[in-house]
């Protein structure tokens, strides 16, 4: 591989050494994306009221699941399902591999009818998805913005591509880090905040720190990786274990940053050393930059 060069997914894959049944894992994964992706507008055209776009906009999110599910019985490159639609693991019969894969099939559908960025979050495990989040041999997220995008992390650096005009995702970042940024992306009313949590986020913003939060998580999070500083959704009165899903959202969005050099937290624990109870486990989440993720983790512990 030369600079400069143009190279595909699966080019990349293939020339750093990637497993090769992860690889077709992750290829197959990539080409629902493309699906996933055109059935937003074919959606918005069916749209005859805000109303009934409102409802198409929830079936969305199952159409999104239904696509993944399929694909994945089909070529049976995995053994086990987990997604965020569904109420129990699925077991793919006379599997291919031993792979685990958890799915948020469409992560922050809420705003697909205001045409905000949304997207697909994936981790990928050798076997059981009841495993601590370290135990991940992938993580990705497709990314359906302006650009349709994909990061990608298979322990060897996180990469983004982009989505071409004939569908075909190309490298366009290599092996990146999370710089030092002065972004905070906070979830949860501030009515609601714990002393800790609420201590915290004065700190940031007595430090500069500008407020930047989409609702989409998978957004926001992206905008962290690239520019720096924290995203967090805390555990807040009345839901002090928090909102976002530990198997779907935390733990491979927690990867991704935690490989490109930054962290993940609950507050006090990595959260990618938790073993998951069950596949609907709820977390407080603080992810972002080391230098955030410590001084929650130094407010916490005094
Ligand atoms: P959504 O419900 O739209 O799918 O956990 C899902 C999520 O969005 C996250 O993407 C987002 O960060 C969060 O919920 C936003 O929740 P609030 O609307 O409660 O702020």
């Amino acid at each position: 591989m030369q600079e400069g060069d143009i190279i595909n997914l699966k080019e990349f894959l293939s020339e750093s050494g990637t497993d090769p049944r992860l690889s077709e894992l992750i290829l197959s994964l990539s080409d629902q994306g493309k699906k996933i992706k055109s059935g937003f507008l074919k959606s918005q055209c069916k749209a005859g009221t805000r109303n009934i776009y409102g409802e198409e906009q929830m079936a969305l999110d199952k159409w999104a699941d239904e696509i993944l599910i399929n694909e994945l019985k089909i070529s049976r490159l995995a053994r086990y399902i987990a997604t965020e639609e569904q109420p129990d693991i699925i077991e793919i019969q006379n599997p291919r591999n031993e792979f685990g894969i958890v799915i948020d099939p469409l992560d922050g559908s809420s705003l697909i009818d205001v045409n905000l960025a949304v997207g697909t979050i994936i981790g990928i495990y050798p076997g059981n998805v009841l495993s601590p989040g370290n135990t991940m041999i992938a993580a990705m997220y497709i990314l359906y913005g302006p650009l349709t995008t994909m990061t990608l992390t298979t322990g060897n650096g996180v990469h983004d591509f982009v989505m071409d005009e004939i569908g075909v995702f190309t490298l366009t970042a290599k092996d990146i880090k999370i710089p030092d940024g002065k972004i905070y992306a906070p979830g949860a009313l501030r009515k609601d905040y714990l002393p800790k949590h609420a201590q915290f986020i004065e700190t940031l913003e007595k430090e500069g720190y500008k407020l930047r939060f989409s609702g989409s998580f998978v957004a926001d999070m992206h905008q962290i990786l690239h520019k720096g500083g924290v995203f967090t959704y805390p555990g807040f009165k009345g839901k002090e274990k928090g909102k976002l899903r530990l198997l779907f959202e935390a733990n491979p969005l927690g990867k991704i940053i935690t490989d490109a050099g930054g962290k993940v937290s609950n507050g006090t624990t990595d959260i990618l050393s938790i073993k998951p109870h069950a596949i609907d486990d709820i977390t407080p989440i603080y992810a972002g930059g080391k230098k955030e993720i410590s001084m929650i983790e130094k407010l916490m512990a005094d």
